[in-house]
């Protein structure tokens, strides 16, 4: 769709950037916070890029004050962090750890001060390891009470100071990751198990949907989903069938269930065939139903393409030259194994190939800002709800000037690129309170270390020291600060 002229951003528009917890707190054990399993995880041997852990991060667990002055100085209107789950309640369960509420408040409190809303997350993976020693965390249905128990202390003791929640942090990457591919905690690497447990954490979701209607009724809540749209490689009408397959697997599995409370047909059908369907008990499909987000969480970063499988039309050479090679399959997104069937339910449904269209990173994820418009107005269309960008951003190796500065142009051209998009969204009709980029400060990647950055505060360390951990603001931190003065008009200043 083309349009002579863009409607601005809305004039309340929460420009914002995110973070979570793990990723940048450090202080693993302080003021009697107790494990995730992440702290037990990312110290097994082999796990993470050259070993790096969340014991330190970036250290924003003591230095908050100094990064919220940094959010502040930059205009930021939204912050999106995550609540450590095992500060709240260090065994799961049970007591409640004062010092790790009082420290959230203590955070929110110096957002507010700076008229900076906060958009809190209260799971971005980080289950506290007593739950999954006792009883397997998200595997045991006893996990829905103790995490409905730590939502509602939150809901309680915050209420009148933060108005948006974001349930689960992308449930398609923790489960596939976790359950799938071994390498996230818990480390499983099986597919019934793993629909299993998603299911266990739909019902959670659910329930903490609820009681939040019930404590918070002026508040908004929503999942963020780790949403790629799903291309068709050519208009061959069998690699089109394809990515109708791959959208409803990868993506509308989840967010259906968000919405409407309902499987997609096909897709459970398909499971239920290969016997790694989930069991519905009574009374499961009334509490889906009973929970409707008020909007939904986009964590963009790219789509995926594909092609008919491979069964129904098997590679020619050619094709494997040109495509299977390119294709990194290091993407957790988009991993599939060459593996008996029931291990991998895409084999009879679509094939991933690379994009010819779409550069990619240094670490293989496609760049592709088109592809946000496009999220953005299939989830308008499909679902019908608000929606905030909640991540969306460029990692990559960033370098310390002798001059002590950053020059990260490329973030500013994808940031910029994908912003521009995300107006074109907003004039075609899409319904967006905000856009949190990933990330402001640069922090711990999961499995690649802090080697590969994101942030718009550069953090003095490394992978193998914390050096003093000085916060030196980016070119695009002061890019995005003129971004949010002139409310998106800098994102065409030299267009
Ligand atoms: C998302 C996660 C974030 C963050 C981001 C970048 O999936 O929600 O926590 O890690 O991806 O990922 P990575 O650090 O692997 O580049």
């Amino acid at each position: 769709m083309y349009h002579e002229k863009l409607d601005p951003f809305p004039k309340d528009f929460l420009w914002g950037a995110a973070s979570a917890a793990y990723q940048i707190e450090g202080g693993w054990d302080a003021d009697g916070k107790g494990p995730s399993v992440w702290d037990e995880f990312a110290k097994i041997p082999g796990k993470t890029f050259e070993g790096t852990n969340g014991d330190v991060a970036v250290d924003h667990y003591h230095r908050f004050q100094e990064d919220v002055k940094l959010m502040a100085e930059m205009g930021m209107k939204s912050y999106r962090f995550s609540v450590a789950w095992s500060r709240i309640f260090p065994e799961g369960s049970g007591e409640v750890n004062e010092k790790g509420l009082a420290f959230y408040e203590q955070l929110i409190d110096a957002l507010r001060k700076y008229k900076i809303e906060p958009v809190l997350t209260l799971y971005h993976w980080d289950i506290p390891k007593a739950l999954q020693d006792k009883y397997g965390g998200w595997e045991s249905r006893k996990v829905i009470d103790d995490f409905d128990q730590y939502a509602r202390t939150l809901f309680t003791r915050f209420k009148d100071k933060v108005k948006y929640w974001v349930s689960f942090n992308e449930q398609n990457v923790f489960t596939a990751m976790g359950y799938r591919w071994d390498t996230h905690p818990p480390r499983v690497t099986d597919v019934k198990r793993m629909f299993a447990a998603n299911h266990i954490i739909n019902l959670t979701n659910a329930k903490v949907i609820n009681s939040f209607h019930e404590l918070v009724p002026n508040g908004l809540i929503g999942p963020s989903f780790g949403y790629g749209p799903m291309y068709s490689f050519d208009c061959d009408p069998s690699n089109v069938l394809a990515a109708l397959n791959g959208e409803e697997f990868q993506n509308h599995w989840w967010m259906d269930v968000y919405v409407h409370g309902k499987y997609p047909k096909v897709t459970f059908k398909h499971l239920t065939r290969l016997g790694i369907a989930p069991t519905l008990e009574a009374g499961d499909e009334a509490l889906l139903q009973s929970a409707k987000p008020d909007f939904l969480g986009v964590n963009y970063y790219h789509g995926g393409t594909v092609k008919a499988n491979e069964i129904e039309q098997p590679p020619t050479s050619e094709d494997q030259d040109t495509e299977e090679k390119a294709f990194q399959a290091t993407d957790p997104y988009l991993m599939q194994p060459k593996t008996e069937q029931a291990q991998s339910p895409e084999t009879t449904m679509f094939k991933n190939v690379a994009n010819p269209f779409l550069e990619t990173t240094k670490w293989g994820w496609e760049i592709d800002p088109i592809g946000i418009r496009i999220a953005l107005r299939r989830l308008q269309n499909r679902y019908d709800l608000p929606m905030m960008i909640t991540e969306n951003g460029l990692g990559a190796i960033d370098q310390l000037t002798d001059e002590g500065t950053i020059e990260d142009d490329y973030r500013i051209e994808y940031l910029q690129t994908h912003l521009i998009e995300v107006q074109k969204a907003i004039t075609d009709g899409v319904e967006l309170l905000g856009y949190c980029a990933w990330s402001f400060t640069d922090l711990l990647s999961w499995l690649n270390g802090y080697k590969k950055r994101y942030g718009f505060v550069y953090i003095d360390r490394d992978d193998t020291s914390e050096k003093d951990l000085k916060r030196i603001p980016k070119k695009s931190y002061y890019w995005y600060k003129k971004v949010i003065e002139t409310n998106g008009k800098e994102l065409y200043s030299n267009r």
